[in-house]
């Protein structure tokens, strides 16, 4: 059994991480680089490990360093996160080969489905179905032109060792194809060392519909519904929800199935997610797998009633899923939004800096998966997640005003974030309906950013007047009181009062 974990990661997942092993009363390190001292992941374990430079190349990225770590602390477990070592097939042997319990898939898992086209044909073989397109990667330019001719255009080029978008190339004339393949297949090489690309049939207007799975070392695979993770900007997610309003109970129960099949085929343990696409006749196909827990597995947790970290740290100690398929079901429904600091009206340009002041939603059916606090510097050289708010309610409606009302109460000073893009998309029709797909952002662009803009400035307008009417009134109100004032209020009202008492 596991006597030690090692968290290799930092930020709000790391916390969270470190909150579940808390509970299980399992003793947890934290490692940490040097610009993360002052880090809230730092600050909540009570073993840390310096792990070098604050870049991520020469720290949380370097396995010998975490390794050290783990050694040096006597860690028994690394658990690695998102992101950062997380879906390294090379880190999940080295551990093992050092005697440690990767907190995860094994190697052969996560390079099977880390190579897209290893994946495509692992997936086809197990009758789990993909996008129509090739099994193999293009060597031969003509044969790529025949396959196009077959499948008709658009389609997609996709880069074999990509993934989450990198790579993409949307060819839609016959002209095209061959220049696209040679400039995808340059670009996968720069990217990635690898130059292999394959060809899909491009779906347009798709919904991204994941599954997830929790499966142990004994053979029992388990889905846990899906998260609806349309809402992306350039492929990075801003709000996910569970369940999809897209889906009908016999596709979700479909889904589920061939999620599990999907797991099965890569003798997967450990929690995991299938990613699919889904066209609007309802028509579903196996995009990737993601090998890790994900940034949106708290929604999956709401609603299904789950602690996943607690179910991988079992797994991991070789214990058999004591949950049962048809016990699960989703109860309510669960949103999340993603609190970056960043610009929103200039590009989603990161707006790292020090955070002055923070006034977090409290009350029912709130979570908030963070870690900023007051003073805090938010690094320049990491992801700029602040936080994610998670919202649950019976219904989707209930669950979208509570989100608002959330949004509202949030305050955070000192840097820009998200949250106002975000009570935009709480109000955009589309997303109200459920009726949004992929190009929800992009199709919304004159509600998310220009119309808005105006209002902002009619409201920068209104404090300005304000703030100078406030000026031009102070000091002419006798009654007008001391905002510094030398004495505590507090003390004050105290005399006051025991003076009154006498
Ligand atoms: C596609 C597609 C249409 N057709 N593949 C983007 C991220 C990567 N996981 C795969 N992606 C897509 N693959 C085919 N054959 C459209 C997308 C896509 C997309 C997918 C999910 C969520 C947002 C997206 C935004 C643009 C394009």
């Amino acid at each position: 059994m596991i006597k030690k974990i090692l968290i290799a990661n930092r930020g709000e997942i790391a916390v969270r991480i470190m909150r579940t092993c808390r509970e299980l009363g399992i003793p947890i390190v934290a490692v940490y680089s040097e610009v993360d001292r002052p880090s809230m992941h730092v600050r909540y374990a009570e073993e840390v490990y310096c792990i070098g430079p604050s870049p991520s190349s020469e720290s949380y990225l370097v396995i010998d360093k975490i390794i050290e770590a783990a050694k040096k602390t006597g860690a028994d477990a690394i658990h690695p996160g998102y992101g950062f070592l997380s879906e390294n097939a090379a880190f999940s042997e080295r551990c093992k080969k050092e005697g440690i319990i990767f907190i995860g898939p094994d190697a052969y898992a996560i390079a099977t489905m880390g190579d897209k086209i290893t994946a495509r044909k692992t997936m086809l073989k197990a009758g789990v179905p993909v996008v129509p397109g090739t099994t193999e990667s293009i060597t031969d330019e003509n044969k790529a032109i025949e396959i196009v001719k077959e499948i008709g255009v658009p389609v997609m080029i996709k880069a074999s060792a990509g993934g989450g978008g990198k790579g993409m190339r949307l060819v839609k004339k016959m002209e095209d194809v061959i220049p696209s393949v040679r400039a995808a297949q340059s670009e996968a090489k720069a990217a990635f060392g690898n130059d292999a690309v394959y060809i899909e049939k491009y779906i347009a207007s798709p919904h991204h519909i994941e599954f997830q799975i929790l499966a142990d070392k004994h053979g029992n695979t388990i889905h846990l519904f899906e998260r609806e993770c349309s809402v992306q900007r350039r492929h990075q997610k801003v709000i996910e929800e569970t369940p999809s309003c897209l889906l009908t109970p016999e596709v979700r129960k479909k889904m589920g199935e061939i999620a599990v099949t999907a797991a099965k085929a890569v003798k997967y343990h450990g929690a995991g997610t299938i990613e699919f696409i889904v066209d609007n006749d309802l028509n579903f196909y196996f995009l990737e797998m993601n090998t890790r827990l994900q940034v949106e597995h708290t929604v999956t947790e709401r609603v299904v009633g789950v602690d996943l970290v607690k179910e991988q740290i079992n797994i991991a100690n070789g214990l058999p899923l004591t949950l049962k398929q048809e016990n699960l079901f989703q109860d309510g429904h669960s949103i999340q939004c993603r609190i970056y600091a960043e610009d929103t009206d200039n590009n989603f340009m990161p707006c790292p800096g020090i955070i002055r002041h923070v006034r977090e939603p409290h009350g029912f059916g709130i979570r908030i998966d963070g870690y900023v606090f007051e003073g805090f510097e938010i690094p320049i050289y990491y992801d700029p997640l602040i936080a994610k708010l998670i919202v649950w309610g019976k219904t989707r409606d209930e669950a979208i005003k509570r989100m608002k009302r959330a949004l509202y109460e949030y305050k955070i000073t000192g840097i820009k974030t998200s949250i106002k893009f975000l009570e935009r998309i709480m109000d955009a029709k589309d997303f109200v309906s459920g009726k949004y797909n992929t190009h929800f952002i992009e199709n919304n662009e004159v509600f998310l950013f220009e119309s808005r803009a105006d209002n902002n400035f009619q409201r920068d307008i209104a404090a300005m007047v304000a703030y100078f009417d406030y000026q031009s009134q102070r000091g002419k109100n006798d009654i007008a009181e001391d905002l510094n004032p030398a004495v505590s209020e507090w003390k004050s009202y105290g005399r006051k009062t025991s003076m009154m008492r006498l």
